[in-house]
């Protein structure tokens, strides 16, 4: 079975309103992500040892394996992107549901302080890459940043609850070359925190 692009859950234009825009889905979804699937599946065609495989399986058995870094590299962003899309919302966006409301306060010390650290992480990772929240093996959140197609399964730092991509295809035509901006408009309109507390369990 080929792996295949997952549909969008809601309209290209449904998140314009709140800071990503028509164009920007059309290309990012239909074009990026579809690329990394036709990728991934391509190198699958080639090899025996990746056919039937889970794209978990695949992330990890390619990862820090640099003669397979282009199966890792495509198999992990087709993972990001499948998380990133419901990691948005057009109509709770920003809103933040009471269980993930207290752990936030629990873990970060405040909504604020959460945010704070997301940012950081987001702004901070230098080139491509990602920045998560994550429930940890240790039951606690937090926060990381991954460089490239990486994410926290392959690392095992635990469960992504949320994911942000700050490749700059993801907010160059809405935001030009300002990710701080990009990042706080996605934490406070954008951010499907319903979707984060369901992955809470
Ligand atoms: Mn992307």
């Amino acid at each position: 079975m080929a792996f295949e692009l997952p549909p969008l859950p809601y309209a290209k234009n449904a998140l314009a309103s709140n800071g990503m825009c028509e164009e920007t889905l059309e290309l990012h979804h239909g074009k990026h992500h579809q690329a990394y699937v036709t990728a991934l599946n391509g190198f699958v065609e080639k090899d025996p040892n990746l056919q039937g495989k889970s794209l978990e399986e695949i992330i990890k058995l390619s990862n820090n394996k640099p003669d397979m870094a282009p199966v890792f590299n495509n198999a992990g962003q087709h993972w990001n992107h499948t998380l990133f899309w419901p990691a948005m919302s057009p109509n709770s966006g920003g809103k933040i549901p009471g269980r993930l409301e207290s752990k936030l306060n629990e873990d970060f010390g405040g909504v604020d302080k959460f945010k704070e650290a997301f940012k950081t992480a987001a702004v901070g990772q230098f080139g491509s890459g990602w920045a998560w929240l994550v429930l940890g093996t240790d039951g606690k959140l937090k926060v990381t940043k991954t460089p490239n197609g990486s994410n926290p399964l392959a690392t095992g730092e635990g469960t992504a609850l949320l994911g942000i991509d700050v490749w700059e295809h993801s907010y160059y035509l809405d935001f030009r070359n300002r990710r701080p901006d990009y990042v706080q408009n996605w934490l406070d309109k954008l951010a499907n925190y319903e979707f984060a507390e369901s992955k809470l369990g």
